[in-house]
């Protein structure tokens, strides 16, 4: 029965149909899945086929827009009932972005929503951001973690661009910095000067607690 609905949410985004995505997840938190397996085994599943797709010249742009539309149309059910309780304290405050010239933002939305669903407080200052912009939100939100994402191999060095305006601004002794994005990788991580890399959503959670080292 869940195996059912996963595949239909991972179908909804290969097809790009944000109605039937929302459909479906409303329909899966009524049947009290698990919010996380949903993103996961379906929407997740189904940008990744998106992906292949796409490398393998069977979709094009167009194809990819409204795939993208249709995960985040899934996301805006799935979130609200991941996240908890806003009260407790925070084991810290991230700003979340993904870098200039890049305007894919599901992934680091992702993070975002894996991060906020732990108790961290999150500023997600969307997609295309400077690193100027990286460095003034990380000081208007007293930040202790940056998280930068790059999914183009053009927008990589961007990263770096963030390390190094946060060390001009004297900030670097204060705030730790993770990247992530399909094409990065720890090597590209170690060579920036990046403090972590983490792979997925769930694996950014663990290297978040560890880089400020506060107790998952
Ligand atoms: Co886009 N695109 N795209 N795209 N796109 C990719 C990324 C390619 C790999 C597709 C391909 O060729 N196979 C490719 C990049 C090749 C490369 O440089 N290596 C590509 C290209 C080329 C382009 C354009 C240049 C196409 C064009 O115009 N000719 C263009 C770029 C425009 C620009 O940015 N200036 C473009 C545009 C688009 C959209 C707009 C149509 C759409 C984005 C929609 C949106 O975000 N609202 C899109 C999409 C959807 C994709 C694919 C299919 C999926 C990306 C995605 O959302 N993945 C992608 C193919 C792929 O990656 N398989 C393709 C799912 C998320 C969950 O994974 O890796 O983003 P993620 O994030 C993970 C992980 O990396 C990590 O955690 C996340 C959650 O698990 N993570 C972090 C991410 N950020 C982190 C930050 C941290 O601090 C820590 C962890």
């Amino acid at each position: 029965m869940s195996e059912e609905i996963f595949d239909k949410l991972a179908q909804a985004v290969i097809a790009g149909e944000p109605e039937e995505a929302v459909e479906l997840a409303k329909r899966a938190l009524d049947q009290g899945l698990d919010p996380l397996t949903c993103i996961n085994e379906g929407l997740t599943r189904g940008i990744n086929r998106v992906g292949e797709l796409f490398s393998t010249g069977e979709y094009f742009l167009p194809d990819l827009v409204i795939a993208g539309d249709a995960m985040n149309a899934g996301l805006t059910i799935l979130e609200p009932a991941l996240v908890g309780d806003q009260e407790r304290e925070t084991p810290g405050r991230v700003v979340l972005g993904t870098v200039e010239g890049d305007i894919h933002e599901i992934g680091k939305t992702l993070v975002g929503i894996m991060l906020t669903a732990n108790g961290f407080r999150v500023t997600d200052i969307g997609a295309d951001k400077s690193a100027a912009e990286f460095v003034a939100a990380a000081k208007e939100n007293g930040a202790t973690l940056v998280g930068a994402s790059a999914l183009l191999t053009t927008t990589m060095p961007e990263q770096q661009q963030i390390i190094e305006a946060l060390e001009e601004a004297g900030l670097r002794d204060q705030v730790k910095v993770m990247v992530g994005g399909a094409p990065v990788s720890q090597s590209w991580a170690d060579k920036i000067g990046a403090d972590g890399y983490a792979e997925n959503a769930m694996s950014a959670v663990a290297l978040a607690f560890r880089l400020i080292d506060a107790p998952a």
